[in-house]
């Protein structure tokens, strides 16, 4: 169990504008058309609507607040706001005090379940041209009131691949995600413009100078919905203040036939040499 080291500073103002927000969606995995994943290729994202339907964020959200309160997952992350004060938080506060669980799936196979939807798979198979391998689950919980940034960063600063790998992450909304309760923000079309500079600031993230917040576009999304973005995608979402919680589901695959590299050297020559802990 760890307190989460960051959080405790505010966001410069007008880094996340929600001016331009995503409407819509291809209403489920078994819709995604070939033109789809063209447009994922050509913007870095993809929106698919009822995801996963209400039995299956029932069963996630179960699976998910039994891990916390037993405390029995991998590696418990509280937000930082909470400081020392968890251990004597009563159940219900407890469980809006955490921002991220990791990993997740092989402690619940309700959770697992969701990670090997053949319908998902199959999606992201088309998109990498080959069969996916789960490479990375954890839960992202955004408190109510307290829940911290993610600041911009792309998600292959933090794992040791090739940069030109192409790994999906898949992003599913346990509750509804909104501006005002951390939506996930994107910038589209970055993907293709390499791999950026990471600083360690509120986060391991991109400068904040360096977002190119006039591109950028949130992500709000229903529960069941799901955002598949590529690993070079800028990307991030907002501090909330909003009295709803924000609880999703984050899978990572890497194609079947690339390994991990064996060391962080290749990632931090790219990327920055302040990213030796950083964990996604
Ligand atoms: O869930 C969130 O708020 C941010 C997730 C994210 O961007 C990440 O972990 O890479």
């Amino acid at each position: 169990m760890k307190l989460d080291a960051y959080g405790l500073e505010a966001p410069p103002p007008g880094l996340y504008d929600f001016s331009d927000q995503i409407k819509g969606g291809i209403p489920g995995f078994k819709k995604v058309s070939d033109e789809d994943v063209a447009l994922f290729h050509q913007l870095g994202f993809m929106v698919i609507h009822n995801a996963i339907d209400s039995a299956a964020i029932d069963s996630a959200r179960a699976a998910l607040r039994g891990l916390l309160l037993r405390q029995d997952t991998g590696n418990i992350m509280f937000e930082a706001a909470v400081g020392e004060r968890y251990t004597e938080l009563p159940d219900e506060e407890r469980l809006d005090s955490v921002r991220k669980m990791m990993p997740i799936v092989d402690y619940d196979a309700r959770l697992m379940t969701q990670a090997e939807n053949p319908a998902l798979l199959d999606v992201i198979g088309r998109i990498m041209g080959e069969p996916p391998v789960l490479s990375q689950d954890q839960a992202m919980l955004k408190p109510p009131r307290i829940g911290r940034e993610k600041p911009w960063h792309q998600d292959m600063a933090y794992f040791d691949f090739l940069s030109e790998t192409t790994i999906v992450g898949v992003w599913i909304a346990l509750d509804e995600a909104l501006p005002e309760n951390g939506c996930m923000m994107v910038i589209p079309g970055t993907h293709h413009e390499g791999p950026m500079a990471h600083w360690t600031r509120r986060d391991w993230q991109i400068c904040d100078t360096d977002v190119q917040v006039c591109r950028s576009v949130a992500v709000p999304l229903p529960p069941g919905g799901c955002l598949l973005f590529h690993g070079l995608l800028h990307h991030g979402s907002p501090p909330t203040r909003s009295r709803r919680r924000r609880w999703a589901l984050q899978f990572h695959y890497r194609p079947h036939s690339v390994q991990a590299l064996p060391d962080s050297d290749y990632r931090l020559s790219v990327f920055g040499n302040e990213g030796a802990d950083a964990a996604c």
